[in-house]
């Protein structure tokens, strides 16, 4: 079975659809197999967002991603990784098509209310990085 590493950015708690998404998740036929609310410290989302470190908008990405607390989650599914980023949409939300999450709640490309990896190899880090018990 595979898993993906989700996240309700801090737009999408702020805005209380925590139980929107949660609830799109669900009904796809994915499971939750761990969760957890919490603010990101500079580090762990430097790390997380690593890919992007030489990008200009990197600075501004770390400081949304740590401003408030977010959701952290891990989800299982067949093809969880594809799945989810199908629930979610593209990156920006202006262009998302309308019945994904980012389609139906966001307008700007960085306040996109949802993160999910974007490969097997990413997954495996991320879900290290937010879970290493797990
Ligand atoms: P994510 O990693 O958060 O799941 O999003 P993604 O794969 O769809 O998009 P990615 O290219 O990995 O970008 C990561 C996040 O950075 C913010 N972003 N800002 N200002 C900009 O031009 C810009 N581009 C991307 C978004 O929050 C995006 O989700
Ligand atoms: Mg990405």
């Amino acid at each position: 079975m595979e898993r993906t590493l989700v996240l309700i950015k801090p737009d999408g708690v702020r805005r209380n659809i925590i139980g929107e998404v949660i609830s799109r998740i669900e009904r796809k036929g994915l499971k939750l197999v761990a969760m957890e609310l919490r603010t990101l410290d500079t580090d762990t989302a430097k790390t997380h967002y690593e890919e992007h470190a030489s990008r200009p908008f990197f600075d501004s990405l770390v400081e949304f991603i740590t401003g408030g607390p977010l959701v952290a989650m891990v989800v299982e599914g067949d093809r969880s990784i594809e799945a989810f980023r199908a629930l979610a949409g593209a990156t920006d939300p202006v262009t998302a098509a309308p019945g994904t999450i980012r389609g139906d709640f966001a307008l700007e490309v960085q306040q996109n209310i949802v993160h999910g990896s974007d490969s097997t190899y990413s997954a495996e880090r991320e879900i290290k990085l937010f879970f290493p018990d797990l």
